[in-house]
């Protein structure tokens, strides 16, 4: 699928391993800490997929599908599918390509899109850098196909960023030489194979900055697909000039005050303003991933376990610019910290849908998958902003957003909405009536969020 139609999509982000096992369990045990594969498959996902679109989303994002090595008993295994060793081959602990298609069907008879998360970056190795044994990639199996070894040490000397290792003593990411004719040969062959066979619809692309742009041009025109690349970095200027590289880039500027914000330790200005800057800097901002939560960052509750707050940050994730992507376990409240830990076993959850917090998301994805349907996608706009307060509008969608419990009334100006119209809160399921010059006073209490929409009958019946 192509960008404009990913635009309007809301993204639920699994681990393919956590989610979801083929034996239906809500009890078998799984301990982050240990960081060993726990049993989640494609056909646990296809079990659950009306669990996950009663949220309102409209596609998922699973972990790179490629075989990966078995591990060490210092690191663990490679549970999150980031450690390839063969590219050829698909990690047997998701299941067997025929299930892969039978997911790639399921979520297309129910239009949603699948997206694949994909790491061409390196391939891993069991053990310290110096003593990689390339003989064991598939099909890069001599050192001639990599970087040299050395760790990436300085984040801000790019060639080192591209060139230079991740991973640790105990499992070395080796540096795939992507400038090599034949390397992206190769890879332009693997991945136009992977989204036809698969029916892929567009994919994550895991550490876009340690790879260089020529590499993805050529790599992305092959797949043919959309591509959203994760730059980790909250630099906007660093991580917008990604947006052209790759059609879209994870919001992480945005990440980093969303998560400040309202967790206590961060001013609502500095959000909106983090917003403005991506708005402007970024090619597309209506394109970026929205995101509070992921596998690599702490669950927003490790930060602040105030429900309140974790409905502002859903809000502004839904429906601020750019595609949301929630990931799995958020809507459950789950609070781990740091990888591991952020990496929970969704199925321990028993997928119960009437938490408060996967009610909210069902009523936020439903509200922007109504404003989508009936207008176009517009920019957001800051209607006001406070240390405390934020008020965004789009298009007829006004958000008010605080990170204080204490009362206070506000009034939203610049609603666009006329005199007499009728708004609907949709979290409280409350109507009001719009005053004079489009003006709202809009009570707020308890820190939770206000969303209403103003619907335009004509429209709305079309
Ligand atoms: C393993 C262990 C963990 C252990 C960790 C250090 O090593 O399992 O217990 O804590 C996969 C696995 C991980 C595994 C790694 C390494 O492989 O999932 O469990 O961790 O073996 C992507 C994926 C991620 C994946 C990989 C590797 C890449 O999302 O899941 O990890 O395929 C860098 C990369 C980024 C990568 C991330 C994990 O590491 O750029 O692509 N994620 C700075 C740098 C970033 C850097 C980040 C973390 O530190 O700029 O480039 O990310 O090391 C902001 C700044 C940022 C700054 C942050 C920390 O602060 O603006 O620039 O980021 O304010
Ligand atoms: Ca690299």
């Amino acid at each position: 699928a192509t960008p404009a139609q990913w635009r309007s999509r809301s993204i639920y982000q699994v681990l393919t391993d956590r989610f979801a096992r083929s034996d239906g369990s809500t009890s078998a045990p799984c301990d982050t800490a240990d960081r060993v594969y726990c049993g989640g498959t494609y056909e646990g996902i296809i079990d659950q997929l009306d669990y996950i679109q009663g949220m309102g989303f409209t596609a998922i994002w699973i972990s790179p599908i490629v075989q990966n090595i078995a591990g060490t008993p210092s690191s663990g295994e490679a549970y999150h599918g980031y450690w390839a060793q063969d590219l050829y081959r698909l990690n047997p602990h998701f299941g067997s390509s025929s299930s892969l298609k039978a997911l790639s069907a399921a979520l297309h008879a129910r239009n949603m899109y699948l997206m694949l998360d994909v790491a061409p970056n390196h391939f891993a190795h069991a053990g310290h850098g110096a003593t990689t044994d390339f003989s064991r990639f598939v099909p890069f199996d001599s050192a001639s196909y990599f970087h040299p070894f050395c760790w990436i040490r300085d984040y801000t000397n790019q060639t080192e960023v591209e060139e230079c290792w991740l991973g640790d003593n105990t499992v070395a990411l080796a540096d795939v030489n992507t400038s090599l004719e034949s390397v992206r040969h190769t890879y332009s062959a693997w991945i136009a194979g992977v989204v036809a066979e698969y029916e892929i619809d567009g994919l994550r692309v895991d550490t876009a900055k340690h790879v260089d742009a020529e590499f993805w041009t050529a790599f992305l025109a092959a797949a043919g697909v959309f591509s959203l690349g994760e730059v980790l970095d909250g630099n906007a200027t660093y991580t917008c000039r990604y947006q052209g590289v790759l059609d879209s880039v994870l919001n992480y500027p945005v990440y980093y005050t969303l998560v400040r914000g309202f967790s206590g330790s961060g001013s609502l200005v500095e959000l909106a303003r983090m917003g403005a800057r991506v708005a402007d800097m970024c090619a597309d901002s209506t394109l970026v991933g929205s995101f509070s939560e992921n596998h690599d960052m702490p669950r927003f509750a490790a930060h602040s376990k105030d429900l309140a707050m974790a409905k502002n940050v859903l809000a502004y994730t839904i429906l601020a610019d750019g595609i949301p992507i929630i990931y799995a376990g958020q809507e459950q409240h789950f609070t781990g910290g740091f990888d591991p830990a952020n990496r929970e076993a969704v199925w321990l959850s028993s997928y119960t849908t009437d938490s408060p917090l996967y009610r909210h998301i069902a009523a936020l994805n439903q509200l922007r998958n109504h404003a989508i349907a009936v207008e176009t996608i517009e920019k957001t706009r800051v209607l006001g902003a406070g240390n405390s307060f934020l008020v965004l509008r789009k298009g007829r969608v006004v958000t008010l957003l605080t990170n204080s419990r204490n009362k206070a009334t506000r009034k939203v100006v610049g609603t666009g909405y006329g005199r007499g119209e009728r708004v609907v809160d949709v979290l409280a399921c409350v109507e009001a009536l719009v005053g004079t010059g489009g003006v709202m006073k809009v009570v707020v209490e308890k820190g939770l969020p206000k969303v209403g929409m103003c619907f335009l009958r004509g429209r709305e019946e079309r």
